[in-house]
């Protein structure tokens, strides 16, 4: 998968791709993350990239002009896959989640656009965007750390970029339940224990366990979760025996 960017601020993304998973992606050739500074393809000689709003008001809005011909510049560049969806990641897109990282994962290019300043022109959600995202209700300074989080979740996806282990895992999310617990040596600190569940060896007894645990504690943190889970109708009534004692 290829991955462009267009930021007036490039920088922001060299440390958190630099590192880890995302750094293995891009080494096997799995991801090419490409940024692109705006700011190069801005207007006169100042390289403008924003402007006054139309009918006033406060703040800056960022210009049509660059936008556009960033992005078909970038198209061009390496087979121009014109199916490639241009995102923009704005506080009035569509909410982020799983379904939607799976969704974009099966895509071999994205263009991602991250906005600044206190809006962008109309015109490109209009006639350039194909989808609008934001990562949830929170005001962030701009769309460049909503990028981060939507390639790190839409990265992980692709294949080859999890060991086996972690990405069977990875269904655990899909059941809409939290983890359970997790403990790992010493089996005692502080005098806080391990439970004995764990050191017992029985693994049918451990499974269990977790997954009870992971129901009870869906239950009481995540309600919306809780609401959609697959559960069997006795997994259902152990919540109802077990989870109101914490309500006590
Ligand atoms: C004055 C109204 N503001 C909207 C709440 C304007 C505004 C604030 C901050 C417009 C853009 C931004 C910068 N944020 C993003 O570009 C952004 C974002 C976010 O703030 N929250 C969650 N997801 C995203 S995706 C892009």
């Amino acid at each position: 998968m290829r991955i462009d960017i267009l930021t007036l601020f490039p920088n922001m993304f060299t440390g958190p791709f630099d590192e880890s998973i995302i750094k293995r992606a891009i080494d096997n050739n799995i991801v090419s993350i490409v940024t692109h500074n705006l700011r190069d393809w801005g207007l006169g000689k100042h390289k403008m990239v924003d402007d006054y709003p139309f009918g006033g008001g406060a703040g800056m809005v960022m210009k049509t002009e660059p936008i556009f011909e960033a992005v078909e510049a970038i198209k061009t560049q390496e087979g121009s896959d014109s199916s490639a969806p241009v995102i923009l990641l704005t506080p009035q897109g569509r909410v982020f989640n799983q379904n939607i990282a799976a969704e974009l994962a099966k895509f071999d290019r994205l263009i991602l656009i991250c906005g600044h300043y206190e809006g962008i022109d109309e015109r490109i959600r209009e006639h350039l965007a194909t989808d609008e995202i934001s990562i949830g209700d929170y005001v962030l300074t701009g769309g460049e750390l909503a990028a981060m989080v939507l390639v790190d979740a839409v990265v992980r996806h692709l294949p080859g970029v999890l060991g086996s282990e972690e990405s069977a895992e990875e269904d655990s999310h899909t059941t809409g339940l939290l983890e359970y617990p997790q403990y790992t040596r010493p089996p005692a600190y502080r005098g806080w224990e391990v439970p004995q569940v764990l050191l017992s060896g029985n693994h049918a007894q451990i499974a269990r366990w977790r997954r009870e645990q992971s129901i009870l504690r869906t239950f009481l943190r995540r309600p919306d979760l809780f609401e959609k889970a697959n559960l069997s109708a006795e997994e259902r009534k152990l919540v109802a025996n077990k989870a109101v004692t914490r309500f006590d």
